[in-house]
């Protein structure tokens, strides 16, 4: 659950349906792996992340990138049941993947550098505060069924 103002909720879709979903989540990963390289953990079968233009170029990175970034966006329909939305991929990541929840705060952030760096002109201050209460919803939700 995710409080926004009728304003921030207007941001947050006028941003997002000029959001190029694909591209934006292979960056927002891609990032994720240069700046964090522990998370490189996860992704062993991913082939090249040996230097930071490796990753960026590598296809699958983007393409796994993509895949979660189409599932953050579906989220975006269900601001008021995020836990709901995401409680079976909550498990997924702590019973399977055993993916730290601290990592879905890291990407939420690298989700919101990627928008600003796509998106700068018009991800001002007040865009980027209705984006941040997004990501820490989603991280939130994600890591609500982890024991
Ligand atoms: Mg996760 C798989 C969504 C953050 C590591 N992630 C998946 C899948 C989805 C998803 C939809 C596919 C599930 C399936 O196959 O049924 N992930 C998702 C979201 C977010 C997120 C929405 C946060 C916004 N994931 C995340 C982070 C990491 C991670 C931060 C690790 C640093 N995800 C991860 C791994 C897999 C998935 C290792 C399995 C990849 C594979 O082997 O295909």
């Amino acid at each position: 659950m995710v409080h926004l103002t009728g304003e921030e909720k207007a941001a947050v879709t006028g941003l997002w349906a000029k959001v190029n979903v694909e591209e934006i989540g292979g960056e927002a990963l891609g990032r994720l792996l240069v700046v964090y390289p522990w998370t490189q953990r996860f992704f062993d079968s991913f082939g090249d992340l040996s230097s930071a233009s490796a990753i960026m170029g590598n296809p699958k990175v983007k393409a796994h990138g993509a895949k979660v970034l189409h599932s953050f966006s579906e989220g975006l329909n269900h601001l008021d049941n995020l836990k709901g939305t995401f409680a079976k991929l909550s498990e997924l990541h702590c019973d399977k993947l055993h993916v730290d929840p601290e990592n879905f705060r890291l990407l939420g952030n690298m989700i919101v550098i990627a928008l600003a760096h796509h998106h700068g002109a018009e991800f001002t201050p007040p865009v980027q505060a209705a984006f941040q209460k997004v990501v820490a919803g989603v991280a939130n939700a994600l890591a609500h069924k982890y024991h």
